[in-house]
């Protein structure tokens, strides 16, 4: 007979879509099949992230190998969670924070503490006999009340962010086309050039219109003498290009060739990373300027650009103690544009607790990483929908074959997803996950599109 009672926690070391070492860990309730998770791993991280464990010794694999981490999940972490409810996912999660007893989860390590947090969700969803969609939605629901299970016709909605969090919803996929930074070996000074299709009626239109702006943009970026061939950590290209505007400017191209509207049909994304050229309270950007520029600069660039380009959604414009520079671009350009904090909030409830009473950003990147469990990404996913911030659920550039995101995205009804680029299996696995829950959910989730955007009336948000 099967039941929710944990049996069995067990985890190995495997590798992530970057050859570096990462945890899976599988637990198994009494009488079922075995729930198994794999964990993520960021490169252009935020220095307030939850801890990733690692072994540090240089005999082995440069001291990246996670065996202590694997062994705290078969030891310590087995000990304190066989005999427990799988199906009470706060309490697994409030035994694991108090078990490991560090601000920032180093001791046991957030990578075994995080595996073990979302394999219980999927042995719990194996001991029910429901899909991990399925179990997502009721632990969504136990975290913020009742959640309708009606879905919504995109013409039909009034004021569409407070649609967010209540349905199921296929999200907006919010894609890489051109990646620098640290994920292409820093060939360009931001880290992600990618489209928003806000245009598109369906998931699967949206999709098929990515799938086109990126073939489009390699043949772009080969007849001008680039490398459209050569791709970075995340599957968007990685070319040598001279200025960041140079990539918008390709993008938008791309998207022109594919035979689409950019603005109305497919609107462009930054991930600036900026935390990343950060240095002593100025931003470098040698092909920008010779030197360094203030906050101040650094807004006037972003919001000429803004104008300038099709650009509706900026991630982390300033970096993540620069509140003051947060600050200035929010009263500019909150009002026109996404603004997600990813490295200034680190999917951490108190950090996003914060800037909504400093009032900056509008938007925030979720991570499970980040966070290092599943209850804590969903507390900030829900203080971010109570506070009318945009949620953007996210893999990272080191990703697996493992598609819980996209079972995530779509039971919170968070609204939108980036994932990387659509070359690359690890990226796929969660944009076909995807298509599959659009054929089985059919008349249970709903897709909104680019209408999440439609806020503050006059503004590109209207659109
Ligand atoms: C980001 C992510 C994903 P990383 O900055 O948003 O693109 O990168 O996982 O390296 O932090
Ligand atoms: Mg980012």
């Amino acid at each position: 007979m099967t039941s929710s009672r944990i049996e069995r926690v067990h985890a190995r070391e495997v590798f992530d879509s970057r050859g570096k070492p990462t945890v899976e860990v599988e637990v198994t309730c009494a009488g079922a099949r075995p729930g198994r998770a794999m964990v993520p791993s960021g490169a252009s991280t935020g220095r307030f992230e939850a801890v990733e464990l690692r072994d540090r010794d240089d005999s082995r694999l440069d001291g990246l190998g996670v065996r202590r981490a694997v062994a705290n999940v078969c030891t310590e972490i087995a000990s304190a969670l066989i005999g427990l409810d799988a199906d009470d996912q706060a309490e697994i999660d409030r035994r694991l924070i108090e078990l490991d007893g560090t601000p920032q989860k180093s001791r046991l390590g957030a990578n075994a503490i995080l595996g073990t947090s979302l394999a219980v969700a999927y042995a719990s969803a194996e001991a029910c006999g429901v899909s991990p969609v399925v179990r997502f939605r009721e632990i969504w629901s136990s975290v913020v009340g009742h959640v309708s299970n009606v879905p919504v016709e995109s013409g039909h909605v009034g004021n569409v962010p407070h649609e967010l969090g209540k349905r199921m919803l296929l999200p907006l996929p919010m894609v890489n086309m051109i990646s620098g930074g640290l994920h292409a070996g820093r060939q360009l000074e931001f880290q992600d050039f990618l489209i928003l299709p806000v245009g598109a009626t369906s998931y699967s239109q949206a999709f098929e219109w990515i799938v086109m702006v990126y073939r489009r943009l390699g043949r772009v970026l080969t007849e001008r003498g680039h490398e459209g061939i050569l791709i970075g950590d995340e599957g968007g290209y990685g070319p040598k290009l001279r200025t960041n505007e140079e990539a918008i400017e390709l993008v938008v191209a791309a998207i022109e060739a594919a035979g689409l509207k950019p603005g109305s049909d497919v609107a462009i994304g930054l991930d600036v990373a900026s935390t990343h050229f950060f240095e002593e309270g100025r931003y470098r950007l040698p092909s920008v300027s010779s030197s360094p520029l203030t906050s101040e600069q650094m807004v006037d660039l972003l919001d000429r650009w803004v104008t300038l380009y099709p650009i509706i959604s900026l991630e982390d414009p300033l970096a993540e103690d620069d509140w003051d520079g947060w600050r200035l671009i929010t009263e500019r350009l909150g009002s026109r544009v996404q603004l997600i904090g990813d490295d200034l909030f680190v999917t951490n409830v108190a950090r996003l607790q914060e800037g909504i009473e400093r009032g900056v950003a509008n938007s925030v990147l979720i991570k499970v990483n980040q966070i290092g469990t599943l209850s804590e990404t969903l507390a900030t996913l829900k203080l971010a929908l109570d506070n009318g911030y945009w949620p953007v659920v996210s893999a990272r550039s080191g990703e697996t074959e493992d598609a819980m995101i996209a079972d995530l995205v779509v039971a919170t009804g968070a609204g939108q997803l980036k994932v990387g680029s659509v070359a690359r299996s690890e990226r796929l696995a969660k944009y076909n996950q995807l298509l599959r829950l659009e054929e089985s959910l059919a008349g249970d989730a709903s897709y909104l599109g680019g209408a999440i955007f439609r806020r503050n009336p006059g503004s590109r948000f209207s659109s």
